[in-house]
């Protein structure tokens, strides 16, 4: 199999002289149903509607042509129209995304212009970095948590592989900023404790599992939801690096409660469309501070006023400057990214 980077343009559909046809006499949309995306692959979704309910019916559909451009991605709610019977070979129509309380997306690079989206409608982010084999990047965390942060969602990391080599010493610092940092071993024997306890933070809330090729998130997904059988792949003894086994991102539920959206490894987190130094906002505390900064602060500066807070309370100075540090590591991404905007936030 070629290695490849998971490219949302795999989900575009070009339109056929099959669907101009049957557009001809489409039905009203009042009379769609709404779904959730579970899975995008080559232009057709899955979509289960009645979700949660006795009912509940898997059907694929593909994207009308009168959305245009506009993405539908894992974890969307869609309104479709149609053969909705789910009946082998039927095909129904997603007519409408429905708005998104929020969406992890990337540009291919610093400089893209064009976003990407991964998944939307996300509670949680499990950043899975593998404690080696392949390496764990730092650069990669931070560019997951800077998004975790502006779309508000919650951001868990787990280490794997700790079989291999012991949690590497710089991610315990992420906790200063409320992350919180899970490890487990497929290997090991307390493997089936681990997976419980991931299990529980994943327990009625849809998460989704993103990281490199290869850190073990299929395999992961495999022990949480033993019907999904996701096939793993090892990684390159030469160039230790993954495979890219998983090629689209697909949504599985929870026997307990809620989804796991396993996603296919990336090399690049592009945040050409965000601002880091958004980020600041997420921290209550750091932003109050951040307000008083010179306009234009990159936070990094002597004077910062965020320098003059570490040392104005003796009592909370070590937690205050592991804090400030950590923040300015995500901050450090603001550096590589072409900023063609500035802060709407003023700091
Ligand atoms: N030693 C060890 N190997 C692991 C662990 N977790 C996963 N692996 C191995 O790592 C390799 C990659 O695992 P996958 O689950 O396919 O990784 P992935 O993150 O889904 O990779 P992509 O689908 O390519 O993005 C497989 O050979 C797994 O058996 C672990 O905790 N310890
Ligand atoms: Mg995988
Ligand atoms: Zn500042």
């Amino acid at each position: 199999m070629t290695p490849r980077e998971y490219d949302e343009s795999d989900a575009r559909i070009r339109p056929s002289r099959t669907t101009r046809r049957r557009s001809k006499d489409r039905p009203a949309h009042d009379g769609s149903k709404t779904a959730l995306v579970v899975s995008v692959d080559r232009g057709r979704s899955g979509c289960i509607i009645d979700e949660g309910e006795e009912n509940q019916q898997l059907v694929v559909a593909m994207k009308a042509r009168e959305l245009g451009p506009k993405s539908v991605v894992v974890g969307d709610s869609v309104e479709i129209v149609g053969d909705t019977s789910g009946d082998e070979g039927s095909l129904a129509r997603i007519v409408k995304v429905n708005e998104r309380k929020n969406s992890l997306s990337r540009t291919v690079d610093d400089a893209a212009k064009l976003e990407r989206t991964i998944v939307a409608n996300i509670d949680q982010l499990i950043i899975v970095v593998a404690s080696a084999n392949p390496e764990p990047r730092r650069g990669l965390i931070d560019r997951f948590l800077v998004s975790a942060f502006i779309e508000k969602i919650h951001p868990i990391i787990v280490v794997t592989k700790i079989d291999v080599a012991p949690i590497p010493e710089f991610m315990v610092n992420y906790q200063s900023l409320g992350v919180e940092i899970m490890t487990t071993s497929s290997k090991g024997s307390s493997r089936t404790e681990e997976v419980a306890a991931i299990e529980s933070i994943l327990r009625n809330k849809v998460s989704v599992l993103v990281g490199h090729s290869g850190v073990g998130k299929s395999t992961l997904i495999n022990d949480l939801v033993p019907a999904a059988d996701r096939m793993t792949g090892d990684v390159n003894d030469v160039t230790g690096r993954g495979r890219h086994t998983s090629s689209s991102a697909i949504a599985l539920a929870l026997p307990e409660g809620g989804w796991i959206i396993d996603t296919p490894g990336i090399r690049a987190f592009g945040l050409a469309h965000r601002n880091p130094r958004d980020i600041v906002q997420a921290f209550p505390d750091l932003a109050e501070v951040a307000a008083t900064c010179m306009s234009h602060c990159s936070h990094a500066e002597d004077s910062c006023a965020l320098n003059a807070w570490v040392s104005a309370d003796s009592s909370q100075e070590v937690e205050r400057r592991i804090r400030l540090e950590s923040l300015r590591s995500l901050l450090e991404v603001t550096l590589s990214v072409d900023l063609g905007h500035e802060s709407s936030t003023g700091i």
